[in-house]
């Protein structure tokens, strides 16, 4: 395999950047490229960083340098591993790279290093993609799933299932192959009542929403009339001055978004215009979009005006009430108009209850999503529920009195499933798609 080479650190100003090497010629490489302060010709010492220079052919600094060699098998490809830590920025990182190039290394294809590690059997393919997003993680909650599979949660979970199958179909084999020994029936409802065990198993980690909503985070939307303090709620909750407030009906005309972390899940708040039949026609424009905001939204709140007495808006919008709703009463830092039914009351002047309202949308949104052990990639989800749903036919086959052999067809279509998301079973192209989404140098 060649000796491959990419910047490994994030493109711009910045304190370092590391320089990585992977193969077979990494060491020889990096004795060109480098040269150690102090007696050079002493031999490397495998995960130790030296001091020195990077250095360009006719033996010119590049750049004050640090270097660490980590030898095969002990690192992170499994092959030999240079890294050259120069300054950050554009100039001399991309320099070191040119020159470890043109010593005979090739430039490293977006997650080569990872794929290195997976082919040569350090990680399976679910921690693979772990690892890619544990860097794209926009919140605590998406970190803490990405590092639980990185860690091998889901490799780990998968695996036992596929063990379980395993067993099943030696079971099914050898019924066949003895049927004298094996009692068939007895057999047939073992077979059943594992597979629908593990069928559960498998379902109760998929929740297409929770996972949606611990990768990407939560979506809500502020909705209401005109002047009942969206904007001023949303600036509120952010802590922020983003939206406009005044005291003119119709200041807000587009969605505006802001991404708030609520105790470490990520939620994009959007304020909108009032709701009201809009006499101008940016405004309209404004109301139309407010409701497909409001319509696409994980979570609404419905805000009213504490102060005064509900109006036909109000109303029209409560009676869109739903499960994704929370009707928030503003402004009870005012004398109250009438007793309205409300999940909560807040002032967004006086920052009352606004503590409690997050933690309102937190608990809405979150409940689900903290789930220890949920899969929470689409491509896991995805094998998961086809595994499950194999699972079904063949319980139902089984349950109709079909033979246990039919059976087994279904079994097996599980187990490949399973193994495509820890990648023992995965084609070449599922393994190319995996990796496409890496960026470089990981
Ligand atoms: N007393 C009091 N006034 C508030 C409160 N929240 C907002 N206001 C006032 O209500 C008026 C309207 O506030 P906005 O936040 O602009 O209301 P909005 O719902 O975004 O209005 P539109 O954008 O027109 O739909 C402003 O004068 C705010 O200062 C509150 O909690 N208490
Ligand atoms: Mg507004």
């Amino acid at each position: 395999m060649s000796t491959v080479a990419a910047i490994a650190t994030a493109r711009g100003e910045g304190g370092i950047a590391i320089v990585r090497v992977s193969g077979a010629e990494a060491e020889r490489i990096l004795r060109s490229a480098f040269r150690r302060a102090g007696r050079k010709n002493r031999d490397y010492e495998s995960h130790r960083l030296y001091f020195g220079h990077a250095v360009d052919a006719r033996g010119g600094v590049i750049d004050e340098a640090m270097a660490v060699l980590m030898r095969a098998p002990r690192s992170y490809t499994r092959e030999d591993v240079a890294e050259i830590h120069c300054h950050g920025g554009f100039a001399a990182a991309d320099r070191v790279l040119r020159r470890v190039l043109e010593l005979g290394a090739e430039p490293a294809a977006p997650g080569e290093f990872t794929r290195r590690a997976f082919e040569n059997g350090r990680i399976d393919l679910s921690r693979a993609e772990a690892v890619m997003s544990v860097i794209s993680a926009g919140s605590e909650a998406a970190l803490r799933a990405s590092v639980r599979e990185l860690e091998g949660g889901v490799s780990q979970f998968i695996g036992e299932c596929r063990k379980a199958l395993t067993d099943l179909l030696a079971l099914i084999e050898a019924s066949n192959d003895f049927p004298d020994e094996i009692d068939e029936p007895a057999a047939a409802r073992k077979v059943a009542c594992e597979a629908r065990s593990i069928a559960g198993r498998l379902l109760a980690r998929v929740d297409e929403k929770a996972a949606r909503i611990v990768r990407e985070g939560v979506s809500v939307v502020l909705a209401g009339r005109p002047n009942v303090g969206k904007s001023s709620l949303l600036n509120a909750l952010t802590g922020t001055e983003r939206a406009i407030v005044t005291d003119i009906p119709g200041t807000t005309r587009d969605v505006l978004t802001e991404s708030v972390n609520l105790d470490g899940i990520r939620v994009s708040l959007s304020d909108t215009a009032g709701q009201r039949d809009a006499a101008d026609a940016v405004e309209m424009i404004g109301v139309e979009r407010a409701r497909a905001a409001q319509k696409y939204a994980d979570i609404v709140l419905i805000v009213l005006d504490g102060s005064e007495a509900l109006t036909e808006e109000d109303k029209s919008l409560l009676k869109q009430r739903d499960g994704r709703c929370i009707v928030v009463l503003n402004k009870d830092d005012l004398n109250a108009a009438e007793a309205v039914q409300a999940d909560i009351r807040v002032s967004a002047r006086t920052g009352e209850g606004i503590a409690a309202l997050a933690s309102m949308i937190r608990e809405k949104a979150g409940a689900a999503a903290l789930h220890e052990g949920l899969l929470t990639q689409e491509r896991h989800i995805a094998c998961a529920k086809a595994a499950a749903e194999a699972l079904q036919r063949a319980v139902q086959a089984i349950e109709g009195g079909a033979p246990l052999d039919m059976a087994s067809v279904d079994l097996w279509e599980a187990r490949r499933r399973l193994g495509e998301i820890t990648g023992e079973d995965a084609a070449k192209s599922v393994i190319d798609a995996v990796f496409a989404n890496f960026c470089v140098g990981k």
